[in-house]
């Protein structure tokens, strides 16, 4: 695909690039609009709920194995819906987060690790139901220890409009210039207070930030940036798509900690084989297109 110079530069900019490499993230465009922001909405959660547009299996770890239950009060997760969804599909060949991505990362090519869908219930509740949807401090990269890559970028992309009222997410600010963190990989850890004493390295300041976004607007975080988000006491879902992205080079690292992603690979990988079409399909550039 061929993107206009203009459109590029409507994307993002040299300095957006520059406060993304000091601070480990970035508040990016609004790319769609209401309309779209419902049509996304839609096929998020056929995603959630297993359908099908195609011939092939949903990637396990979707809602739909025990059941997409809008009423749950846990964090429900669509893993890798471009396999199942012509939507998700089209976004990742669309060529903006890749080539939004391969600006921030500073890489010629671009490929999706992980894709997930996010719904994030708003029920109120007692306390302890409410903190089910709290998502612990964490690092992307230490989730992927499973490939050995230049660096990662998340696209994260709100359906509705978010903020703290809604379970938003937050960003330790300059963490990405902290290095990957021993055990870092606490996702679902929802202890906060524990987490920021393991994981803030002496000397440094934590600083958190709110990510607060239109529904259609998208963040961008860097794999090394600590981030998480507190529950969600809205009363409404919180509702997202999320685009985990690699630079130039990743390759399976037989090293690293389980994770399903690396089963994409097939029982013949071999420690250093490249992350490649089809799991890991390459979103910029697209058609060779610059
Ligand atoms: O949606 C959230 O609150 C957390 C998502 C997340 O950790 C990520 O996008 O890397």
């Amino acid at each position: 695909m061929t993107m206009p110079t203009e459109l590029k530069q409507e994307l993002i900019t040299d300095q957006d690039v520059a406060f993304y490499q000091e601070h480990g993230y970035h508040i990016g465009p609004q790319l769609f609009n209401a309309g779209e922001v419902e049509e996304l909405r839609h096929e998020a959660i056929r995603s959630l709920k297993g359908e099908n547009d195609f011939d092939c299996m949903p990637y396990f770890g979707f809602s739909g194995e025990s059941g997409f239950d809008p009423d749950s009060q846990e964090v429900q997760f669509a893993f890798n819906s471009w396999w199942i969804n012509a939507k998700m599909r089209a976004l990742i060949q669309s060529g903006e987060l890749g080539y939004m991505a391969s600006r921030l990362l500073g890489s010629p090519e671009i490929r999706l690790s992980l894709h997930q869908v996010i719904w994030k219930s708003g029920q109120a509740g007692d306390t302890a139901q409410q903190e089910k949807t709290t998502v612990g401090w964490h690092q992307d990269a230490a989730h992927f220890t499973v490939f050995d890559s230049p660096g990662y970028v998340t696209a994260w992309i709100a359906l509705q409009d978010t903020d703290t009222s809604n379970g938003g997410m937050k960003v330790i600010d300059g963490s990405n210039n902290w290095g990957l963190i021993k055990d870092a990989a606490t996702f679902f850890n929802k202890d906060l207070d524990a987490l920021k004493e393991k994981l803030l390295p002496e000397g440094k300041e934590w600083v958190e930030k709110d990510l607060i976004l239109k529904a259609g607007q998208m963040s961008f975080h860097d794999g090394l940036t600590i981030h998480g988000s507190r529950a969600n006491l809205s009363g409404q879902p919180r509702l997202s798509l999320v685009f985990h992205m690699s630079a130039q080079g990743a390759t399976y690292n037989k090293h690293g900690d389980y994770n399903p992603m690396g089963v994409q690979m097939g029982p013949t990988v071999k420690h250093g084989d490249p992350c490649q079409d089809p799991w890991f399909p390459k979103m910029w550039p697209v058609d060779n297109g610059q």
